[in-house]
C-alpha cells in the first residue's frame, strides 16, 4: 500500500532534509574513495519520488526515470513527474538533472498557498547554485530561494523557464518550494 499523498509540508520538509543528508553522506563517502569523479559524474540525473521517500540516480536523466518508475511500480506506484532542474539551459539534461516525482493521481492545486512541498538543502545534494533551467508539469509552478533554509531572496512563481538568467536566477538557488 502506499501511504497517502497529503501529507503537512513541515512533515514532509523534515523527511526530505533527512534523505538529502545521507544522500551527503553517501556522497561524502564516495569522495574518499578512488575513482570518486566517476562515481559522482555517474549519478548525477536523481529522481527524488514524493510517494515511496526514495531517491534514484543513474548515469542518464532517462535511466534515472526508469530505475525511479520500476522501484515505485514495485510498491504499485505510478510515477507522475512534477518539476526537473537543469544544471544548463534550454532543459539540456547533459549536466545534469534533478527531478521531483510523486504518485499518478497528483496534481498542483492552482492557488500558490498553502505551499504542497518544500526542498531545503539542494547543496546536500550537490545542487546548491547550480540549476539554470527548470520545467514544471501537472499544474506545478516553482519558486526559488538563494539559500538552502529557504531564507533570504526569492524568485517569483515559475511555470517553466529555458534560462533562469533571464530572471537573474541561474546558478543561485538553494532550495526550492512547489506550488
Ligand atoms: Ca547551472
Ligand atoms: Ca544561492
Amino acid at each position: 500500500m502506499s501511504e497517502p499523498l497529503h501529507h503537512s509540508p513541515q512533515g514532509r520538509k523534515r523527511k526530505l532534509t533527512a534523505l538529502a543528508l545521507s544522500l551527503m553522506s553517501a556522497l561524502g563517502l564516495l569522495a574518499f574513495a578512488p575513482g570518486a569523479a566517476q562515481a559522482r559524474a555517474v549519478a548525477d540525473h536523481c529522481v527524488v519520488n514524493l510517494s515511496t521517500d526514495e531517491i534514484t540516480c543513474a548515469a542518464t536523466q532517462s535511466k534515472a526515470f526508469a530505475a525511479d518508475a520500476a522501484a515505485a511500480e514495485e510498491v504499485g506506484i505510478q510515477s507522475v513527474t512534477l518539476i526537473t532542474l537543469y544544471d544548463r539551459t534550454n532543459y539540456d539534461p547533459a549536466g545534469g538533472t534533478r527531478s521531483f516525482v510523486a504518485d499518478g493521481s497528483y496534481t498542483c492545486s492552482a492557488a500558490y498557498s498553502p505551499v504542497e512541498f518544500s526542498v531545503d538543502y539542494l547543496d546536500a545534494a550537490n545542487w546548491n547554485n547550480r540549476a539554470s533551467s527548470v520545467h514544471t508539469y501537472r499544474s506545478c509552478d516553482i519558486k526559488l530561494w538563494d539559500t538552502v533554509t529557504l531564507s533570504g531572496a526569492s524568485s517569483t512563481w515559475i511555470d517553466n523557464l529555458a534560462n533562469l538568467d533571464t530572471i537573474g536566477w541561474a546558478n543561485r538557488a538553494g532550495s526550492y518550494q512547489i506550488s
